[in-house]
């Protein structure tokens, strides 16, 4: 069999996040998160946030896979596909559960000990997001959220908090999950789990996008601190940022649908630049201004930002999408507009999302090529619903499909175009909660999770077809498809 091309030290592994697998949403001490108040939806309906936890509604998250309890077991079952390295996040709400207390909760920090000491125990290494979509219910109620300029203190304290503990057992780093969703600005969801912004009230458009460039910032400043810090507690640290790396393709060779594509890009991929970069790109200085949005970005903002760029870029990848320029909007992207249009070279999954392995290798290069950094991806895969068979086996042809056909664009961007990629870290690696909707049916696992969408079922864990087969990829890395 002829090698794959891929280095000899790439991390396999998968992916996953403290809120959507974890349960124990109140247990040792924990405190209410975001995630905690947001019900079930489906394909087409959106989850609903409730200002608290209201008694007669169910909130899938509170139990996850009850992961809290089952690590032990579901580690080991990692270990066993030959995993090299898997990437959840630390619940913000367990070591801070109001999020502003002096003092961490001891045993919050105790779980991610044990948790950790588990997966090294396997050789697997921890890949840790600070921020995933669990910002605590407290800050946004007392504070606002991501709006306030105090939110950056609160978070860098928990980052160090962190960074000390594990210094010696967490060496990967990320530090705000998908910080890019937000260019969907007027997406309730979207702002509610990347900002902790919700609206009572119905607001302006304009006033949306200037929150969310506000919001952004601050973060973007916590980021860098925590880049800071992390380095002078441990210069080993890699820490990277963490995107949803989307392309936009332009739906025609007219140049205004291409220019057009070209600025929905940097529309999305401005995070990127400060936090690889460090400075604000030259078009955004001029949108703001133009805009009249007059954020609060100070000079040691600016100088912050210079000195807390980070080491790799980590990024999702699941679809591509197309746009085409509408004269009566202009080349500023409008969020949910019907700027986006539908790209009729590309099937699409049972939840609409377009699946293009070429996009994988297009997005590679382009990252490439803008940052010349090392790339992780830390997130990709294919939510579908899974049919058991009466002898208990779960086929699932549609996901090694996916996934083969990711893997081997991948490979091409490696071995031909010369991308210095760390690892793969596909979604889901075992059944969760689907952030977007809520629902346990949109599965990614190649370990099966007996639990429906309303919380019934036994929990018990069974291994898909696909669970051999990327036992198999790992151990040829990658030669054996
Ligand atoms: P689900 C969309 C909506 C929400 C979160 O998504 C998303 C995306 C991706 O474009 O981002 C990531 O569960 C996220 C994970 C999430 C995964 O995509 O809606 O980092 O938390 O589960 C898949 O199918």
């Amino acid at each position: 069999m002829q090698e794959s091309g891929l280095p000899k030290n790439f991390l396999w592994g998968g992916a996953v996040a403290a809120h959507q697998l974890e349960g124990a949403w109140n247990e040792d001490g924990k405190g209410t998160s975001i995630a905690d108040v947001m019900t079930v939806g489906s394909a087409t309906t959106p989850r609903t946030i409730t200002y608290d936890v209201e008694s007669d509604k169910y909130y899938p998250n509170h139990q996850g896979i009850d992961f809290y309890h089952h690590y032990k077991e579901d580690i080991k079952l990692m270990s066993e596909m030959g995993f090299k390295a898997f990437r959840t996040s630390i619940a913000w709400t367990r070591i801070f559960p109001n999020g502003d207390e002096e003092q961490p909760n001891e045993k919050g920090l105790k779980f991610y000990d044990d948790l950790f000491k588990t997966c090294h125990e396997y050789g697997i290494e921890p890949v840790i997001t600070l921020s995933h979509f669990e910002i605590p219910l407290h800050l946004i109620h007392k504070y606002g959220g991501w709006k306030n300029r105090k939110m950056i203190n609160f978070f860098v304290k928990f980052a160090t908090v962190c960074f000390n503990r594990y210094k010696d057992s967490v060496k990967y780093w990320m530090t705000f999950n998908e910080i890019d969703n937000q260019t969907d600005y007027l997406d309730d969801y979207l702002m509610a789990t990347n900002s902790g912004l919700i609206y009572e009230k119905k607001v302006s458009n304009s006033t949306r996008e200037r929150d969310m460039f506000q919001a952004s910032h601050y973060e973007l400043v916590a980021s860098a601190l925590a880049v800071k810090s992390g380095k002078k507690i441990n210069p080993n640290f890699k820490i990277g940022n963490m995107i949803n790396f989307k392309p936009f393709y332009a739906i025609s060779a007219k140049p205004e649908d291409a220019l057009f594509a070209h600025k929905v890009n940097d529309y999305r991929n401005w995070w990127t630049d400060i936090q690889v970069r460090g400075v604000y790109p030259e078009w955004l200085i001029k949108y703001l201004d133009r805009k009249g949005y007059h954020e609060d970005i100070t000079d040691d903002d600016l100088k912050i930002l210079k000195e807390g760029t980070v080491d790799y870029i980590g990024f999702s990848y699941y679809s591509t999408k197309a746009v085409k320029y509408n004269k009566d909007m202009g080349y500023d992207f409008v969020s949910q507009s019907k700027q986006v249009v539908n790209n009729p070279y590309l099937k699409s999954t049972d939840w609409g999302w377009t699946i293009d392995p070429l996009g994988l290798r297009y997005s590679l290069d382009f990252l490439t090529d803008r940052y010349h950094k090392p790339l992780f991806i830390v997130e990709n895969g294919l939510g579908a619903v899974d049919h058991i068979e009466k002898d208990g086996s779960i086929h699932d042809p549609y996901r090694v499909d996916y996934l083969r056909e990711h893997i081997s664009a991948m490979i091409d961007a490696v071995k031909d175009d010369g991308v210095n990629l760390m690892g793969y870290l596909p979604w889901g690696c075992i059944d969760l909660v689907s952030a977007g909707t809520g629902q346990m049916s949109k599965r990614y696992g190649f370990i099966y999770v007996d639990m429906d969408n309303d919380g019934n079922g036994t929990l018990n864990r069974k291994k898909k077809d696909s669970f051999y087969w990327f036992k198999k990829v790992i151990k040829t890395n990658g030669a054996d498809l």
